[in-house]
């Protein structure tokens, strides 16, 4: 049977590429799929308005070979990124 961390792992990767296969490169995701994954995924964390501007930020803030699209090592990034802030958030009290 998995471990917790494995199956979060496995987690990571089948979420990633649900929605980095549903246009143009099947192992990136695009603007659309990086919203779609944002608000699909990760709403009650992120605050993804209705405008792209969000988007385009985190989209900016992620994309570090600048090809436009968010590949996987760029999307473990951003977990990580919120992973750390969310227990920094939960656990932090001192
Ligand atoms: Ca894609
Ligand atoms: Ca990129």
């Amino acid at each position: 049977m998995e471990s917790q961390l494995e199956s979060a792992m496995m987690t990571l990767i089948t979420v990633f590429h649900k929605y980095s296969g549903k246009e143009g490169d099947k192992y990136k995701l695009s603007k659309k799929e990086l919203k779609d994954l944002l608000q699909g995924e990760l709403s009650s964390f992120l605050e993804v308005q209705k405008d792209t501007s969000a988007v385009d930020k985190i989209m900016q803030d992620l994309d570090e070979d600048k090809d436009g699209e968010v590949d996987f090592q760029e999307y473990v990034v951003l977990v990580a990124a919120l992973t750390v802030a969310c227990n920094t958030f939960f656990w932090d009290d001192s």
